[in-house]
């Protein structure tokens, strides 16, 4: 995650052939809600997937209604059984109510509980912020974007198929 401490430009992408990586098939999906941000962290994350030889053909957006529907959306990426990894985009936003609380709880539960299910990572590219401000902070601004770091982690994730032991 992005913050004052650890900056997203910080990365190394594993040593593995460029025919490896230009064979790796990435799921992205992205939730509309605070569409302004998730499209900028899709943005940051496309590039840097493209960026580090990920083929663009190689790469399937969809997107779903809200962040609550992101594991269902990535099941459903998975269960076509063509991609190598599944990215989750989305932007929780603290509000007056407690819906904060059972967004942020129900999608990290749910994207968590599909990485110890199924043999696909999942990515977790979700900002769970107190204000609109610190979205954007992380979503381009002064503390990188998300999305890059979700693109970084799937390349990641995706090529240790590649790695000998
Ligand atoms: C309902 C809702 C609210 C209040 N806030 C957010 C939010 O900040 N970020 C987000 O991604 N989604 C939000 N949603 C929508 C829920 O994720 C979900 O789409 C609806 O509750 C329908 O299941």
């Amino acid at each position: 995650m992005s913050s004052k401490l650890k900056n997203l430009s910080d990365y190394k992408i594993p040593c593995i052939p460029d025919d490896a990586l230009k064979s790796i098939k990435i799921g992205i999906v992205i939730s509309e809600w605070n569409s302004n941000i998730t499209e900028a962290l899709a943005k940051g994350c496309i590039e840097t997937l493209t960026k580090h030889k990920i083929k663009k053909e190689n790469i399937i957006s969809i997107t779903v209604p809200g962040s609550f529907e992101l594991p269902k959306g990535a099941k459903y990426l998975i269960d076509k059984n063509v991609i190598d990894t599944v990215i989750c985009i989305g932007c929780v936003i603290q509000g007056e109510t407690r819906h904060f609380e059972f967004i942020c709880q129900a999608v990290s539960y749910g994207i968590m509980k599909l990485n110890l299910e199924t043999n696909i990572p999942v990515i977790f590219g979700v900002l769970t912020t107190n204000n609109i401000e610190q979205a954007r902070e992380r979503a381009g601004g002064k503390y990188g974007n998300k999305g890059v770091e979700a693109a970084i982690t799937a390349i990641k994730m995706a090529s240790l198929k590649f790695l000998s032991s």
